[in-house]
């Protein structure tokens, strides 16, 4: 059977040049001179590497992985600015983007400190050009509320947004329709595919395949030959602009779980209350120890016969509240005992669709601890 996807819209959001442009935002004066910020190894003062530059200093060659004297040197007469790298500060940066990122997608995927894939398939209800008014939205809302620029790639799929993303920067905004995406890829260097590092892509260079379009079109069998099965099927697909990996929910595949048994096999609420209660406790001390809050909260039920049931609540809003998860959590038992009739053995309580708790909420929070 042919299982046809349904075309889906995806962006991938790149911040530019995210570390200096941080530097930038708390230091506007720098902004008409080369930034580089790096990490100093400390054996010497000059020793160490960059790990990102404005695009003035860019001008000059200067770009993330070369050694910091080496930026010296090219920048040599410039009024250049040399800074440590200030990560905390570019996470409190992050962390506000990322916020109002989330709001205006489907489903919301952070990559790291400065990437997030979002699916905004519903959103646009399938259509490219709502999709290029989001992205222009969120460009503005972003600008107007933290300061920063960042680039949009818009595709049927991940691989092509990412893509796209990458092909205009900064302040970019690429969109790639579906029955565009053959052409748009083609024509690029074959290592701009995820997998082609230097090795395989020089491998590939010995086999004339130099463009992602040479690989779209070199036989899939011998490719699976020269890379194994699974690689080589990988190769063919995503040159081809095929891709069907899932905006995946940050937090979304991970859970906190705990189940015990009862004393006595019962039917009896509060005696299933106060097991539960107990499981509660330990839960939310691994809550608290991660800094993240929940959205969803399962029950589980092992019967006198073994049979395991559950059920599950999606909250409005996330929440790292302990009242809150056992208020549901009783709210789920009473209803399950009034749907069951056989006697629980075990119970289990489970959370998950995590969130990590807002920055502004952790700053207050260690403000109170502090005085
Ligand atoms: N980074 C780093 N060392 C590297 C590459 C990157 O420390 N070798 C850090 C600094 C970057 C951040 O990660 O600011 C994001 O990396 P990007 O590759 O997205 O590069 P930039 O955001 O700096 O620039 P661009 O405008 O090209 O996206
Ligand atoms: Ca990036
Ligand atoms: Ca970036």
């Amino acid at each position: 059977m042919n299982l046809r996807m349904k075309t889906r819209v995806v962006m991938l959001v790149d911040f530019d040049y995210f570390f200096a442009q941080c530097e930038e935002l708390r230091n506007p004066a720098l902004k008409d001179k080369p930034v580089v910020v790096g990490v100093y190894s400390g054996r010497t003062e000059e020793s160490g590497a960059v790990s990102t530059a404005n695009y003035v200093a860019r001008k000059f060659g200067v770009k993330s992985g070369i050694p910091l004297y080496l930026a010296k040197k090219r920048l040599e007469g410039t009024e250049a600015v040399f800074l440590p790298v200030d990560y905390e500060f570019y996470e409190q940066i992050s962390d506000k983007i990322m916020h109002v990122l989330r709001g205006c997608a489907d489903s919301f995927e952070q990559v790291g400190i400065d990437e997030a894939y979002l699916d905004v398939t519903q959103k646009t209800q399938g259509n490219f050009e709502a999709a290029s008014d989001l992205a222009k939205k969120m460009k503005n809302e972003v600008k107007n509320q933290v300061g920063i620029t960042f680039s949009v790639g818009v595709g049927p799929n991940k691989l092509v947004a990412k893509i796209a993303a990458d092909s205009q920067k900064p302040d970019g905004l690429t969109i790639v329709k579906p029955e565009e995406a053959e052409r748009f890829l083609s024509p690029l260097p074959v290592n701009r595919l995820v997998g082609v590092g230097r090795k395989t892509g020089a491998k590939m260079g010995e086999l004339g395949i130099k463009t992602i379009g040479d690989l779209a079109r070199y036989n899939t069998q011998k490719l699976m030959e020269l890379f194994g099965k699974n690689v080589g099927i990988y190769f063919h697909n995503a040159a081809n602009g095929v891709d069907n990996e899932r905006v995946q929910e940050t937090g979304a595949a991970e859970s906190i779980s705990r189940i015990s048994t009862l004393k006595e096999n019962t039917r009896d609420l509060s005696v299933v209350l106060e097991k539960c209660n107990q499981l509660i406790e330990d839960i939310h001390k691994e809550l608290v120890r991660r800094n993240i809050s929940f959205k969803n909260v399962g029950i589980i039920a092992i019967m006198t016969d073994l049979s395991v049931r559950s059920r599950s609540k999606t909250l409005e809003t996330a929440t790292s509240d302990i009242e809150v998860l056992k208020n549901t959590v009783r709210e789920l038992f009473e209803k399950f005992l009034g749907e069951s009739e056989l006697e629980i053995r075990r119970v289990g309580v489970k959370i998950s669709h995590f969130a990590k708790e807002e920055a502004e909420q952790k700053r207050l929070t260690s403000f109170f601890q502090s005085t």
